[in-house]
């Protein structure tokens, strides 16, 4: 173990010079790793660009931004004292009780005095002779690492529209992904929100209850279901407290980290009144995930998905009034390829007179303006505009820090043509590099927290299998990186989701390699290869006493 020795300074506090483990970002992945380093008696530091804890649930204060994951499931699970000790108020909570249970984890278990808020860390490089990452921050931190861990998060480096004219407008503008601290008072505005994807659809309805007028420019339309959210009740919660560590089991052994019963029949086969019976309940139930499992086969067979997409189709033209308006909100693409959303009152807000929607597949943008935006069929003048336009996700904030690995090859160079890892925890030529939920895991197609965990607790154990076995370096085999990217993308094949311009596939992003990143083969089977890999020696990864002997420089 390094003792932290020299010190660099960074705010009131000094950063040590040198860690066992340096730790970017201290969302729910940052917070839990320090937790279980310190618990390993490591040194740790973990720098935080924000000024607190909470990671995504600190930047996305946008209104209405809540988890669509249930708040008893979306919680740690690695300290029975604190599943037990926290009150949640809501089934879905919002983004502020979120905050507060981040906070309290923080807290709890004094993790605050090794995090560096305020502090971005823009490069890390590999340093081969000394088997150390030297990890750069923008207060010119300098710390030397035996271990680089990126817990950046999925969807955290976001995105603007590319459109000209953006620095043009003289109103004010907001990105959900970086929301305002103080309140944001929309009374009496004219607001254009562009993006409808989950950000946008939950702060629709929001945002048009305190606006004069808000018009929604929609480029492709979501598939929302209703959340049915609600105040939990005590008996509710009582019950899943008694019951934790069975609920916990199953969460881990699921597709999505969300325990369903597992469908028995395909979709085609059962007559239309079943069906329809199966996917009125689905819908009643306030479930992200009921009504893609319904049936066997509506992820993988276009003829079974298309049951679900004409059902949500009708729901949609029930509810929203105007008929060209229900049509526009129509998605073509399959049901559950693009994230589906979680709403509450999303489509009834169209039938509001203060809500306009754009169709910008007729009438794309063509700029924005100083009045506004501007589409092929005219300029629409705002006193404020909203971009709800999502991520660079999954490699946006990996390559977007100047990582260098082996030879000083940077991680935007190796994943030039889509990221290349093992298990998504790893990448060859970065040795001693993880990422939590990284590409090619099943991370952004889990209840995130899940998948979190378990990565962090594969870290925390690959570290320690090092340091017992007097070991210093951990990196994937080229071979089997490249089997497990080829069986990332096999998995993917089977099913629909590449049928979706979708940031799934990189295709929000122009000049993005198209491929499908997250792994589709459930969160239950994912765990059980991880853990064969590490049981077996950590089976497809070179494990080095002093660093791959054949890397070394000449001069060594
Ligand atoms: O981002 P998105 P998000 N011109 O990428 C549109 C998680 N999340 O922030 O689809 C016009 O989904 C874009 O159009 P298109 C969740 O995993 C969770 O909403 O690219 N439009 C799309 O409509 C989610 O999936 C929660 O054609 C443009 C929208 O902007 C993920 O984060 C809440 C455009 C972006 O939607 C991302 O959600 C919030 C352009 N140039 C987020 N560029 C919960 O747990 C983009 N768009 C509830």
């Amino acid at each position: 173990m390094s003792a932290p020795d020299e010190q660099t300074q960074s705010g009131p506090r000094a950063v040590p010079g040198s860690v066992d483990v340096a730790v970017v970002g201290a969302g729910f992945s940052g917070m839990y790793l320090l937790h279980r380093l310190r618990e390993m008696n490591l040194s740790a530091v973990v720098f935080e660009a924000g000024t607190d804890v909470g990671g995504t649930w600190y930047w996305n204060r946008y209104p209405g931004a809540r988890v669509d994951v249930e708040s008893l499931a979306y919680s740690f699970s690695f300290s029975e004292e604190l599943e037990q000790e926290y009150e949640w108020e809501e089934r879905y909570p919002t983004q502020p009780e979120i905050l507060r249970y981040a906070r309290h984890v923080a807290d709890r278990f004094d993790l605050r005095r090794d995090i560096f808020f305020g502090t971005r860390v823009t490069a890390a490089a590999y340093d081969e002779r000394d088997a150390a990452w030297l990890v750069r921050t923008d207060r010119g931190d300098a710390v030397t690492a035996r271990f680089l861990v990126m817990a950046t998060g999925c969807l955290s480096f976001s995105k603007l529209p590319e459109v000209p004219g953006l620095e043009r407008f003289r109103g004010a503008t907001f990105h959900t992904a970086h929301w305002p601290h103080e309140d944001v008072d929309f009374g009496g505005m004219r607001v254009g929100l562009i993006g409808t994807g989950s950000s946008g659809v939950q702060s629709i309805p929001v945002i048009a209850e305190q606006a004069a007028d808000l018009t929604v420019f929609q480029r492709t339309p979501a598939y929302s279901l209703p959340a049915r959210n609600r105040r939990l009740r005590p008996d509710e919660i009582a019950d899943m407290k008694a019951g934790y560590r069975a609920f916990r089991k199953a969460q881990r052994e699921s597709g999505f980290g969300v325990p369903v019963a597992p469908a028995t029949k395909s979709a085609l086969e059962v007559s239309d009144e079943e069906r329809d019976t199966a996917f009125e309940a689905a819908w009643e139930s306030g479930s992200l995930v009921n009504l893609l499992t319904a049936y066997t086969d509506l992820a993988v067979d276009l003829a079974a998905n298309d049951t679900a997409k004409r059902f949500v189709h009708g729901k949609i033209r029930q509810i929203v009034k105007d008929p060209q308006t229900a049509e526009d909100l129509c998605p073509a693409y399959p049901f559950g390829t693009k994230r589906p959303c979680l709403d509450t009152d999303y489509y009834e807000t169209y039938n509001r007179d203060n809500v306009h929607l754009v169709n910008l597949l007729r009438t794309p943008i063509v700029e924005i303006t100083e009045k506004g935006v501007r589409t092929s069929a005219g300029e629409y003048a705002f006193d404020a505009i909203v971009y709800a336009t999502g991520f660079d996700a999954m490699t946006g904030s990996l390559t977007n820090v100047d990582i260098r690995g082996r030879g000083g090859v940077s991680l935007k160079e190796a994943w030039s043509a889509g990221p290349r890892t093992y298990l998504g925890i790893s990448s060859a030529g970065f040795p001693n590099m993880f990422m939590i939920t990284g590409p090619g895991s099943p991370s952004v197609l889990s209840n995130m927290v899940v998948s979190i965990e378990q990565h962090v607790d594969w870290v925390a154990d690959a570290i320690d299998h090092l340091d017992r076995h007097g070991l210093t370096t951990i990196e994937p085999e080229p071979q089997a990186q490249d089997a497990w990217v080829d069986h990332v993308n096999l998995v993917g094949g089977f099913t629909l989701y590449p049928k979706a311009n979708s940031w799934y596939m990189g295709a929000n992003v122009p000049g993005k390699p198209r491929v499908f990143m997250p792994y589709a083969g459930g969160v239950g089977e994912y765990r059980k290869k991880c853990d064969e890999v590490a049981a077996r020696g950590y089976e497809g990864f070179s494990l080095s006493p002093d660093g791959p002997a054949q890397q070394r420089p000449a001069d060594d």
